[in-house]
């Protein structure tokens, strides 16, 4: 049987590398609380990623819920069913009440169109998703946001390193939350972020994060344990010097998938805009009802031949039982976000990925 391939794969710097970093923690006794690699790490990603103020969090499920706390929002939150649980889950957590609003089939993003219906005297936020990397149409978003008195929160999880006309898609919005997790295209094994626009924001969220202290004897918020360690950020510094040749590793294994699956009738790849920097963080495909064979059957198929693509995101997070009742939840709402559900298929894509492998992928889907 041929090695089984997953639908991501962590990338690593050498060992020895980061054995060198640990030595240094050790040599410090620095675990956590803000120390030098953290310092560092902050810095060095601010320029990397051309944002103003990042703060570093332990995962990606505690920056959003401190940036909804950053931002005291109340009432109901609209938002997208087309995404990873936790989204929403940041909202439950915070005593808020999720308005799902569908999705555009173009960006796989909140619909713009069908947001302002769902705006009600309770409506305080929007959060927004940039799914698999591809930007929310944040123009349009900004507008709606400021003519109705709403704070915008994107969950950015998947949007690390992405561009718009030459800027970070993370300097639209009040805050953005990222995810570092291993699954992720910039890992520090588990970790995340919130990008800031204002010293006072920035230094507001870095309170939230270490329990609320802003010095000894202090504490002006009921904040939360959201800090990053120190071996998770020596490990970031070492991970963003070789961001640039995985990004562009990723780039060449979704040119090479394109080009093998793109004249294929009943598969549809989505495409980004012109002026979009993606980072191909996944590759989302649609099995449409031409292809011969239905989303599952095509699923089953690849797991039979080793290969472990995903249904990122099926199924829609308001089908999961402590959202299906929400109003905004009916299946009537949510038309564009259930079809795309039923039809995406996540292919393995991640650095060391072989030409081989990817060849795999790609005649296990083909037409037999
Ligand atoms: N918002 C959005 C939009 C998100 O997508 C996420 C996370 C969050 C918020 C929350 O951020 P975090 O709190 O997680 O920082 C994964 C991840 O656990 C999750 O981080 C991610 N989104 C989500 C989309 O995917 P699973 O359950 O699919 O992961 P798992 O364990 O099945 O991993 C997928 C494949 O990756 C495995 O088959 C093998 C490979 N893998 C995975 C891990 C963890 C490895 O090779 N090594 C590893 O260490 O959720």
């Amino acid at each position: 049987m041929d090695k089984r391939i997953f639908v991501t794969q962590p990338s690593l710097p050498p060992l020895s590398e980061f054995v060198a970093s640990l030595q240094k923690i050790w040599d410090s006794k620095v675990l956590t609380n803000g120390g030098e690699f953290h310092q560092e790490l902050e810095k060095a990603l601010c320029q990397y990623l051309g944002v103003k103020y990042i703060s570093l969090f332990n995962n990606g499920t505690i920056a959003l819920l401190t940036a909804l706390q950053a931002l005291n929002i109340k009432g109901e939150v609209i938002t997208t069913p087309y995404s990873f649980v936790a989204t929403t889950h940041s909202l439950l957590w915070n005593g808020l009440t999720p308005v799902f609003v569908d999705i555009d089939p173009e960006t796989l993003n909140l619909d713009p169109r069908k947001i302002e219906a769902a705006i009600t005297d309770k409506t305080t936020a929007i959060m927004p998703v940039h799914c698999y990397g591809r930007p929310c149409d944040v123009e349009r978003i900004g507008q709606i946001a400021k003519q109705n008195g709403l704070k915008v929160i994107y969950d950015a999880a998947h949007a690390f390193g992405v561009q718009v006309g030459g800027e970070s898609l993370l300097n639209f919005g009040d805050l953005s939350a990222l995810s570092f997790h291993a699954t992720k295209v910039f890992n520090t094994f588990e970790g995340g972020a919130i990008i800031s626009n204002t010293p006072e924001m920035k230094q507001r969220i870095d309170h939230l994060k270490n329990f609320g202290f802003t010095d000894e004897v202090t504490v002006v918020e009921a904040g939360i344990n959201g800090k990053m360690s120190e071996v998770n950020a020596a490990l970031g510094l070492l991970q963003l010097s070789r961001m640039d040749q995985n990004l562009k590793e990723r780039l060449e294994i979704a040119t090479r998938y394109r080009s093998g699956l793109s004249a294929v009738k009943g598969i549809r790849i989505p495409t980004l805009d012109e002026g979009v920097v993606g980072n191909d963080s996944y590759f989302p495909i649609f099995v449409e009802n031409d292809f011969y064979l239905d989303r599952d059957a095509l699923y089953e198929r690849l797991k039979a031949q080793n290969i472990y693509s995903r249904r990122y995101f099926y199924p829609l997070i308001s089908d999961f039982p402590m959202y299906k009742d929400l109003p905004s939840a009916s299946k009537a709402n949510l038309s564009v976000a259930a079809n795309a559900a039923s039809q995406v298929l996540c292919l393995p894509i991640y650095p060391g990925l072989t030409t081989a492998e990817q060849d795999r992928v790609i005649n296990a889907i083909l037409p037999q």
